[in-house]
This record gives structure tokens, sequence and C-alpha cells, in this order.
């Protein structure tokens, strides 16, 4: 059962106000509120747990070290991956991406080799590959995409060709909401026996995700997004690329052995994971990754998309508004333009009112060249927003489209 009211009293800063009105948060693709049990979570393992993990034989390091592991596995199961070791934990999506870019740069990508990424790309799936393409004398090919905002298959398909050696794309667009055909690309790189890395930084908090059913190689995405704290994030790879990776940073944890004249590596995941690992920023992940697990993905999806659609067609039935974005498997996410209005005062205007939006160019301004705009407005939901809060929203906007 999906029930929301007993949903929003689990979120404490749902009660609050802003400027006198209720909160009404729509901009949880930035970052995600948390439940009590999260922020408990937290407070607890300081209280009663913390010490350093794998380092220590007393009792405090042994269940600190337990925990993080423990919450390993939970990421696991929370995307379908085959074993723990597949599973590092990071600081976030951008880090993910940057170790990806960074390791398997390294190993594979040489002078005059092609990387792939997409036109809807947030600048953390495109710098890191310009850095490593730079580093390495590599070129950036990118995937065009259409007016409504989905890739473009055949052109995609053209990009491929003897020297590609990773394909990098977004699972959902932290813009447009388009839940790009991420299993189908896969696919057709596999067919050319390229892998492919997934930037699921806004499809875990989402929907059901399986890597093994979609078959990515690798898979990042950040604990804040999904209702887990700040500072910890997860990369997914496949063991036998991840073994023929070499380390990102180094020290702590990611060794075996040092002397001055040669060091020895740990084992996978250790490996990717230099110094003292976030280990209460993993419990609290886990403890998040129950929380959504327990009210069930698919219910997430489907009230969420419920939400999306229902504000699509509120806001469609508004003069001057523009669309950035229109594609069917828009997930969670809603851009718009209001006639020749600045987002920025669109946005300041509903801040007023105690509603949250995004403004501006999300990080994605090679998207924002492709529509010949600087920036949209940006609605984007969680799950425990309701039709009530889009209902203020759109009595918002209709306010705002008068005084313009
Ligand atoms: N997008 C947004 O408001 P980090 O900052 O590492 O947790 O996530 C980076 C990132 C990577 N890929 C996509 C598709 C994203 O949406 C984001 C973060 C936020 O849209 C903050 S800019």
């Amino acid at each position: 059962m999906f029930d929301i009211e007993k949903i929003r009293k689990d979120f404490p800063i749902l009660k609050r106000d802003v400027y006198g009105k209720p909160l009404i948060y729509f901009d949880n693709a930035a970052t995600t509120q948390k439940p009590k049990a999260v922020v408990d979570a937290i407070a607890e393992e300081y209280y009663s747990v913390n010490a350093n993990v794998h380092r220590g034989v007393h009792f405090l390091s042994q269940r600190a070290t337990e925990l993080h592991e423990e919450a390993r596995e939970t990421v696991r199961r929370f995307i379908g991956a085959e074993s723990s070791e597949e599973i590092i934990f990071t600081r976030g999506t951008t880090e993910s991406i940057n170790l990806m870019a960074f390791s398997f740069g390294e190993a594979f990508i040489k002078e005059g080799d092609e990387i792939i990424i997409s036109a809807m790309e947030h600048h953390s799936n495109i710098v890191p590959w310009q850095m490593t393409a730079e580093r390495k004398g590599a070129k950036l090919k990118v995937i065009p995409i259409s007016d409504e905002g989905e890739i473009l298959l055949d052109e995609y398909e053209r990009l491929f060709t003897g020297r590609t050696r990773i394909v990098a794309v977004a699972h959902v667009s932290n813009v447009l909401g388009t839940a790009n055909p991420v299993k189908e690309m896969i696919r057709m790189a596999h067919e050319r026996g390229v892998p492919v890395l997934v930037d699921g930084a806004q499809s875990a908090p989402h929907m059901p995700v399986d890597v093994r059913t979609l078959d990515a190689d690798f898979y990042a995405f950040s604990g804040h997004k999904v209702y887990g704290p700040t500072g910890i994030g997860v990369l997914y790879g496949k063991k036998e690329w991840l073994d023929r990776m070499p380390p990102y940073q180094g020290g702590g944890e990611m060794i075996k052995n040092v002397s001055f004249l040669k060091t020895t590596y740990n084992v996978l995941p250790y490996k990717f994971e230099a110094g003292t690992p976030d280990f209460v920023g993993s419990h609290a992940l886990a403890v998040a990754l129950d929380y959504v697990n327990a009210i069930g993905m698919d219910n997430i999806n489907r009230h969420e998309h419920e939400l999306t659609t229902y504000a699509v067609d509120a806001l469609s039935s508004l003069k001057d508004v523009r669309f950035i974005g229109n594609s069917a498997s828009r997930c969670g996410v809603v851009s718009f333009l209001l006639g020749n209005v600045h987002p920025f005062d669109v946005g300041t205007l509903l801040d007023r009112l105690g509603i949250a939006v995004r403004t501006g160019h999300h990080c994605a301004e090679p998207l924002m060249h492709h529509y010949g705009i600087s920036g949209t407005v940006r609605v984007s939901f969680g799950l425990y927003n309701t039709k009530s809060e889009v209902d203020a929203f759109i009595a918002g906007m209709e306010r705002i489209a008068k005084m313009f």
C-alpha cells in the first residue's frame, strides 16, 4: 500500500514553513529530503558505534565494519549486482564517473580512440571524459537528440567505429526527464564489443534498476538523491572490467603491501576505495535503500508517474508554457519556460509561495545550447509529493503568468 500521508510523516522537514507558507519541495532531482530513519541511523552510529573500519580488532571497529559491509550487500541487492565485490563506495555519481574516466581511461583508452556520450549529459558525465580525451589524445563523440528530447538511436549506431572504447550515457536526463532506452543501447554497444557506463543519478531514485537485466557494465548513482546522506555514492562495475582497471587514488584501504620499492594493491572492491571510507554514510545509505524498498520502487515509480502526467497536463492548459523535452518516457522531471519570463524570476516568485524548484542550466549547458536557451524552470518529484502540491504550484504559476 502506498500511504502518502504515512510516508510524509517520515520526513520531518516537510512539516516546516517557508515564508509562512507550507514547504512544497519540488527540487528532488538536485537532492531528496531524508526520512527520520536515515537521520537517526547517522546519529545512532556516531553515538554508539563509531570506530574506523577494517582496522581494529576491538569491538566497535568490528561492529562498524559489519555495518559498512552489510551496506555494500544492501546496495548489491538494490541494483541486482552479482557480487558485492562489484560495489565500490564513492562520494557520489560525479566521483564514480571520474573514477571511471581515469581508471578505465588508463587501462583501455589510447590516442585516436573514441568515447561516446549523449547530448543530454550532465556536466559530470561530460567533463571527466573530456579530461580523459585530452590526456590520451582520444575523441569525444556526441549522440544527437530529437526536439522531444529523445536519443536518436540510428545516429547512435552510426557513431560506432573500430576505435570506440566506451559509451557513457544517462539513464534518465536531469533536465528533460527522458528515460533513455539504455537496455537497447547497451545491446547495440555489446554487439560491437563496447562496454557501457550508465549514469544512474536520476534513475536509482525513481525506478527499479537491475544492472544484470540491463547488462550494464558500469552503473553510477548518488546516495543523496535516493533519500540517503550526502557524501556517499556507488560505482557498480562488472568484475571482469574492474579487475583489469588500475586504482584511482592511492592510500589506506586500497593497499595490500607497501615498500619503498613496490606497492601491491588490495582486492576488489577495496582496490578503488582509498582512505577511510564514509562508513557512517554507507550504513545510512543502506537504511535509505531499505526504506524505499519497503515502499516498493514500482509503487514509487507509479506514484511519481501519476504526478508527472498530472503536472504536465495542468501546465499544458496554461498559456505560453513551452516544455523543454516532451518524451513519452518522462520520469519525474518537468522542465519548461513561461513565455519570455526569465526562469530565475519564475523560480524566485514560486519560492515566495513556499515552492522550491530549480532554475538555470541544471549543469547541462550543452543541452541548453541544443535548445537555444539559457535555462529552464525545473520541477522534479519525490515519493512524498502530492497532487494537491501540484495544484498549489499550478495556482502559483497562474498568478505569475498574470503578473507578466
Ligand atoms: N544533478 C541536479 O539538480 P552528484 O552531484 O555527484 O551527486 O551527481 C551528479 C549528477 C550526475 N548525473 C546526473 C544525471 C545528475 O542529475 C547529477 C546531479 C543535480 O540535476 C545537481 S547538479
